[in-house]
């Protein structure tokens, strides 16, 4: 009955439904999920809110991410978790007791599989015979495999220029690689073609709201359109709105909402978008293995549609 009502409303409001086996990953907290297709499969790349450990002295009720997991499938229901990939124990570079280890994305080129992380980075001496320290700040770190789903070796050091969390990375049709990331605002850079780093400096994206973009952009290209997609705050929860433009790094002209505010009150909506087999879908995040705590979330996937003119028509969110 309540399909049926669904249905019908989303049928008078021109909005598509869609129906999913959600949460996607059961035995154990995941958000954030970036969702590749690589080697005829789909890759999921989220990261991985855990409890606090005995003797945890950071924020309390905060994230608490030690390190990522990557899962695959070839049917959006049945999951293999291919185990741990990265953890703040072995980056060189990222302190080993932040549990900072947030949302990661994970990209494919020359034969190589690129995963981008942000974490929190020893802290530094400020300066020679000074004992203050720097205060702690994300850097974004990668690390690389010839398989998707590893062995993974982090890079001894994070991307120089960048200070921000959340990246991503947008491969365009000339084989440019971009990485987009969050500081408060949406950054873009465009990466070299190494993969590991910069060439010359970020730069803001402009014409976005003005207030409330904390972070998880996404980037994509679909006929010749590009697409900004990224969680905005206005009320105390992400909605995820989206951008649209005909170049990479803009101008870009703000759209509309791909989906709005969670019910369940969770205030994230990392997500990101996949095309598979003719379908396009939103996964992303909320808190469905625990309704209490919105740090301990559950990744999902529901169906997608553009419309003609290439805009998005707004998800309806599902579990099963
Ligand atoms: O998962 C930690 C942070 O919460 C992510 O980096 C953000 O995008 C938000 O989901």
């Amino acid at each position: 009955l309540r399909q049926l009502f669904v249905l019908g409303f989303a049928g008078f409001m021109n909005i598509q439904p869609a129906f999913a086996a959600n949460p996607l990953i059961m035995d154990q907290f995941t958000a954030d999920p970036t969702a590749r297709v690589f080697e005829g499969k789909i890759y999921v790349y989220p990261s991985h809110d855990i409890k606090a450990p005995p003797g945890y002295k950071g924020k309390p009720d905060w994230f608490v991410m030690e390190d990522y997991h990557v899962f695959s499938s070839d049917n959006l229901t049945d999951w293999k978790d291919h185990g741990m990939i990265v953890s703040q124990t072995g980056v060189e570079w990222a302190d080993p007791t932040a549990y900072a280890m947030w949302a990661p994305d994970c990209v494919f080129k020359d034969g190589k599989y690129y995963f981008y992380f942000p974490a929190i980075a020893k802290p530094e001496e400020k300066s020679e015979g000074s004992n203050e320290k720097k205060r702690p700040e994300f850097r974004i770190g990668v690390a690389v495999a010839d398989k998707p789903y590893g062995p993974f070796k982090p890079l001894p050091n994070y991307i120089q220029g960048v200070r921000g969390i959340d990246p991503n990375v947008l491969i365009d049709k000339d084989g440019t690689a971009y990485l987009y990331y969050s500081a408060g605002k949406i950054y873009v850079a465009k990466l070299k073609p190494n993969m590991t780093e910069i060439e010359g400096e970020p730069m803001v994206i402009d014409n976005l709201p003005t207030k409330g973009l904390l972070e998880g952009p996404f980037a994509l290209e679909r006929n010749g359109i590009y697409y900004l997609t990224y969680p905005h705050v206005e009320n105390k929860i992400e909605r995820l709105e989206y951008a649209m433009s005909s170049s990479p790094m803009g101008p870009f002209k703000q759209a509309g909402v791909i989906l709005d505010e969670a019910d369940s009150g969770c205030w994230t909506v990392h997500h990101s978008i996949l095309d598979w087999q003719g379908q396009s879908y939103l996964f992303y995040h909320d808190k469905d293995l625990s309704p209490g705590f919105d740090k301990n979330r559950a990744i999902r996937a529901d169906k997608l549609f553009f419309n003609p003119d290439g805009s998005i028509r707004k998800v309806i969110p599902t579990l099963r």
